[in-house]
């Protein structure tokens, strides 16, 4: 792969990396995924979460790693099941270890965006139905008080709900994440509640934080595109996905008004976001034959360890889609699994150019938080799919820079992908 001219970022431009709680700290036994990696046939392989990346422990390598690449920025998870333990428990230990978490990382020159909620509950509220019930939303807002007064003033960003679509789609359509359902209906439900839940995590933290923090959703916007593009049924189906995954809360979102059909309109929702937090990850294409299932890839492409497509200009798509709202607008996850580390380059590489094309065309993006810093237990794959810049010993949690970590480092540290640190890093 060669770059032929520099791709050059804005001075202050945020070059990240990015994780969560539950996928590298190790330990979170108290929580629904804990539970979950127990029971049979949840996780490829009977892969389970374990000690992780013990990251846990390691959060002070971690950071001087990622600073040492020439990094600026990370995206963390805190972990709700490890402060609220049991109902109306608070864990003042676990506030305290995020509090060296947080102290640690900044002391480091880590600017840190910490995400309330990604994928992982609290055992005891998920068995009062977690965020199926509405009304179970007091217990998530109780929590997002406690993280506001006592974290807040060890950062700036926050990052409410971790893909909401996603959750609601994953634990109550496929059954693929738990609770394991597969129920249409709830799944709506579910749909509609964790917005609400991003709503009362962005108004209790602008409420409850002793200084000013940003407050940003994580919005995973794959880009639906038709199988053939002269399909009339292909490019409905487009469209319905679309509008089911990624429009039903982007709309909310600025007009406060929910609609898969009905409208329903959500005080507190509107405008409930000072940034979005993109994840882009490939396209999902749309072929009329298959019509509930849009497929991440098509039959003659090279697949990632998660059978994954590479299509840099769907990010393109969801930034200037994102750019019609006149918010500052992250990219908080792109990543690739391979074990082909060159690859990681080209795929770094490439996203990085759609990231510099949309600046350019008016899109206020100011940061890039690679998906992952680490190797991490990717949910219900497990361990196979390799995300991380960097790996480690899963006996001595050593960690090990990959090629493509020193490549990433290079450019934050420069600001820049050049045609010479492309080529002082990838073999052909
Ligand atoms: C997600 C999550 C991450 C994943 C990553 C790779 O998008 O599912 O935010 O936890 O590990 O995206 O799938």
């Amino acid at each position: 792969m060669k770059l032929n001219k520099t791709i050059e970022f804005p001075k202050g431009f945020l070059w990240g990396t990015a994780a969560s709680s539950h996928q590298v700290e190790g330990g979170n036994s108290n929580n629904d995924w804990w539970d979950w990696e127990q029971k049979p046939d949840t996780i490829k392989n009977g892969d389970k979460s374990g000690k992780s990346c013990n990251h846990y422990e390691l959060y002070e390598t971690d950071f001087r790693i990622l600073a040492g690449m020439g990094t600026n920025a990370h995206r963390l998870g805190i972990e709700w099941s490890r402060i609220v333990p049991e109902e109306g428990t608070i864990n003042r230990e676990a506030i305290d270890h995020y509090k060296r978490v947080l102290d640690s990382a900044r002391s480091m020159g880590l600017e840190v965006f910490a995400t309330t909620h990604h994928f992982t509950s609290p055992l005891w509220f998920t068995k009062k139905g977690g965020f199926l019930i509405e009304e179970n939303l007091d217990y998530f807002k109780q929590y997002i008080e406690i993280i506001a007064r006592e974290l807040s003033p060890l950062l700036n960003y926050w990052n409410t709900i971790n893909e909401p679509a996603v959750y609601a789609v994953m634990g109550w359509m496929t059954g693929i994440f738990p609770p394991g359902h597969q129920d249409v209906g709830e799944s709506i439900k579910v749909l509609r509640n964790i917005i609400l839940a991003h709503a009362a995590a962005y108004h209790g933290l602008k409420e409850h934080s002793p200084n000013e923090v940003q407050v940003g959703i994580v919005k995973n916007i794959p880009h639906f595109v038709p199988s053939d593009p002269e399909s009339d049924q292909d490019i409905q189906m487009a469209a319905s996905q679309d509008n089911f995954f990624n429009e039903y809360h982007l709309h909310g979102i600025e007009t406060g008004i929910l609609n898969l059909g009905e409208q329903e309109e959500i005080s507190g929702l509107k405008g409930s976001t000072d940034f979005y937090g993109l994840n882009y990850y490939m396209e999902m294409i749309c072929d009329q034959n298959h019509p509930t299932e849009p497929t991440p890839s098509r039959p003659d492409e090279k697949k990632t360890q998660m059978e994954w497509g590479v299509h840099p200009s769907g990010l393109y798509a969801g930034m200037m889609r994102l750019k019609e709202y006149g918010r500052p607008i992250y990219i908080t996850e792109n990543g690739i699994a391979t074990d082909d580390d060159s690859w990681r380059i080209d795929y770094i590489t490439r996203h990085l150019e759609q990231v510099r094309k949309a600046i350019d065309d008016g899109a206020d993006v100011r940061g890039y938080f690679y998906w992952s810093n680490i190797d991490n237990f990717e949910w219900a794959l497990g361990w196979t799919p390799r995300f991380g810049l960097i790996g480690f010993d899963p006996d001595t949690f050593e960690r090990k820079v990959k090629t493509s970590g020193e490549f990433y480092g290079e450019c934050a540290r420069v600001g820049a992908v050049t045609p010479e640190i492309v080529a002082k890093y990838i073999n052909d």
